[in-house]
């Protein structure tokens, strides 16, 4: 169905290609996920726990039937699955009151006050995207998996963040080769409901809308850099914003270290940046504020060549495109 694909394809006369105009448009996203999304890889942690495969399973059924306007669903985790959350939740704790910035210390009482944020309990996705939506209108969306970078930006220009709702596995804790729930909630969330950090992201997913695939892979490594793994000067010191970070107790701790090399953000010089996947980061990169991370990427996302621009329409929750040929 070319109305569906995702690729550079053109399906209008306009030779303006497919993408999502509305948010119901990202229903078509559930059931295209990546490597991890339905089955595991042999390396995985998880790989020879049927009872653990079964159970992510169930969740991802789940992400994959869910409609836009629908509830998000309910999950009651497990004691087994409870205490890995523990594990996660009590670690970190310790390291944000030094390594999180600001933002993320502001937001994360209210998010034990509003959402039931605690060592005991895993939140709902659905309380949490409630919380979004009144501080800064982002909301999330229940995924299987890793989407493709297109589609993933795709849905941050309708503030909409695609979040998974399993665990890791409970024989490593500290590790986990893909997002989880712990990922989502501990890394992710907080920041969304920054409003500055809020409208950055927005303005990643606009750009991301009709880009050509190599576009998308600069837009994608400027989110790594940034979303993921950024950090953020204050008070002449350094800390952390990206989600990779704050949801891990080895690197948050290492990013802020000696070791690294830092450098200024700057989305030209991000954007051209290899990264692994499975190390720590070589480099990091450090921004002033969210709202000049902001600017920097908008100069940046000038340069992009697209024969129309985009906007977003937040009260019909639609893309509106100003042809510009
Ligand atoms: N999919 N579900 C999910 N979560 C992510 O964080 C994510 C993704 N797909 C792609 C992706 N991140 C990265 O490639 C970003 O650089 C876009
Ligand atoms: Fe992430």
């Amino acid at each position: 169905d070319m109305a569906q694909s995702s690729g550079g394809e053109v399906s209008t006369l306009s030779g303006i290609p497919w993408f999502p105009r509305k948010m119901r448009d990202l229903d078509a996203f559930a059931s295209r996920t990546l490597e991890f999304g339905a089955e595991l890889d042999a390396d995985h942690p998880g790989f020879h726990d049927k009872a653990y495969r079964e159970r992510r399973q169930s969740i991802t059924e789940n992400a994959k039937q869910y409609r836009y306007g629908q509830p998000l669903p309910h999950v009651t985790y497990s004691e087994k699955e409870l205490k890995t959350w523990n594990t996660v939740y009590t670690e970190l704790t310790q390291l944000y009151p030094t390594h999180a910035c600001k933002q993320y210390r502001y937001i994360f009482p209210l998010l034990e006050k509003n959402c039931g944020y605690s060592p005991h309990q895993i939140p709902q996705l659905q309380d949490v995207s409630e919380f979004l939506r009144e501080c800064t209108g982002f909301r999330l969306r229940p995924v299987m998996g890793l989407l493709s970078p297109r589609d993933f930006l795709n849905g941050l220009a309708f503030r909409v963040f695609h979040s998974t709702q399993y665990i890791r596995h409970h024989s490593k804790p500290l590790y986990t080769p893909e997002p989880d729930v712990c990922h989502e909630l501990l890394g992710h969330a907080p920041m969304l409901a920054d409003p500055d950090f809020a409208e950055f992201s927005h303005q990643i997913g606009l750009a991301s809308l009709g880009a050509s695939d190599e576009d998308i892979d600069r837009l994608a490594r400027c989110y790594w850099f940034s979303v993921e793994f950024g950090l953020v000067k204050e008070d002449g010191q350094v800390k952390a914003y990206g989600a990779g970070l704050l949801s891990s107790f080895g690197e948050l701790q290492y990013a802020l270290s000696n070791e690294p090399q830092l450098l200024p953000w700057d989305p030209f010089v991000a954007s051209k940046q290899p990264y692994p996947i499975t190390q720590y980061q070589p480099v990091y990169f450090v921004a002033d504020s969210f709202s000049s991370a902001t600017d920097k990427f908008l100069q940046f996302a000038e340069t992009i060549a697209r024969p129309f621009s985009v906007w977003y329409n937040p009260y019909s929750q639609t893309i509106e495109i100003v042809d510009s040929i």
